[in-house]
């Protein structure tokens, strides 16, 4: 059967790739396919968040960058936060450069991403050689990459053959590409008739995900995680603002949220299985 419809436990026996069978794990240990994506700036904040949502998720995606007065102190403290609470980390850093010098931004500079970050990311958009550079300092350390095959952005232009095209890339790399960040499953896109792709199972996570409203000011679009995991067939949602709203410091409401996000999640992927 396609890997939709297989269990998260089935599915992780079947990845050689360290991190995609510990974010599938910790899936099924957590029951939970939430991610938080933590866009704060405020240090403190960013380590508040986390800690109150670390119960209700199998992964925390961040942004570093975002981070003012950065200190390496601050990886140290999320490396215990995701101890604590069983989460995978993920730096949503969107690499998109030649094969040496992604390499370099991977493994050096201030935040020495691969060094703490289970999963990375990248746009397709050079070619496979940014898979070669990534892998290359990844790949010993056990870690994994997702490529940006779509974006949930209005008027994206990865689509169509551009999209295919990833897919591609990703075949030729499957020891360091676990999978996608997509809007939907990428199962035989752009594969050939004489592919084997039945068995291919790439992790789709998914950003672009919210239940109260639509979008934002600035082309963002919120599809709901019914739609994302049942009806798309991907494997994590992506929540940022709809789980810290505007004021990171109500930390009820953060609960709340995280919570609802977490049964919408995992029901509308029983619901998946079962169909
Ligand atoms: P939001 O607050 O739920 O809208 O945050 C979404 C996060 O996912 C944010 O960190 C974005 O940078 C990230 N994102 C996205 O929204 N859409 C995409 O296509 C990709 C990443 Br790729």
């Amino acid at each position: 059967s396609s890997p939709q419809f297989r269990t998260y436990a089935q599915r992780a026996l079947h990845h050689k790739n360290p991190a995609a069978k510990l974010l599938l794990e910790t899936i099924e240990r957590k029951q939970s396919n939430l991610a938080v994506s933590v866009d704060v700036a405020s240090p403190k904040d960013f380590l508040a968040i986390i800690d109150v949502v670390g119960p209700f998720v199998c992964l925390v995606k961040t942004h570093i960058d975002i981070i003012e007065d950065f200190a390496a102190s601050l990886i140290t403290d999320l490396q215990a936060l995701s101890e604590k609470h069983d989460f995978v980390i993920f730096e949503d850093r969107k690499f998109a450069d030649i094969g040496n010098t992604v390499a370099l931004q991977y493994s050096s500079g201030v935040h020495k991403i691969a060094s703490w970050s289970h999963l990375t990311n990248a746009h397709p958009v050079p070619g496979p050689s940014i898979i070669t550079g990534l892998s290359s300092v990844g790949l010993p350390l056990g870690r994994g990459l997702l490529l940006l095959a779509e974006m949930s952005t209005k008027g994206s232009l990865a689509s169509g053959s551009y999209t295919e095209s990833a897919v591609q890339m990703a075949r030729e790399h499957r020891d360091f590409v676990i999978g996608f960040i997509a809007q939907r499953r990428m199962d035989g896109v752009g594969a050939g008739p004489d592919e084997v792709t039945a068995d291919e199972d790439f992790l789709i996570l998914t950003p672009g995900v919210g239940l109260d409203v639509k979008g934002d000011a600035m082309g963002q679009q919120y599809r709901t995680p019914r739609e994302v995991v049942l009806e798309s067939g991907c494997d994590v949602i992506i929540v940022g603002r709809g789980i810290y709203g505007k004021d990171p410091s109500l930390v009820e409401n953060i609960v709340t949220q995280a919570k609802r996000y977490k049964e919408e999640g995992w029901a509308a992927y029983l619901a998946r299985i079962k169909s």
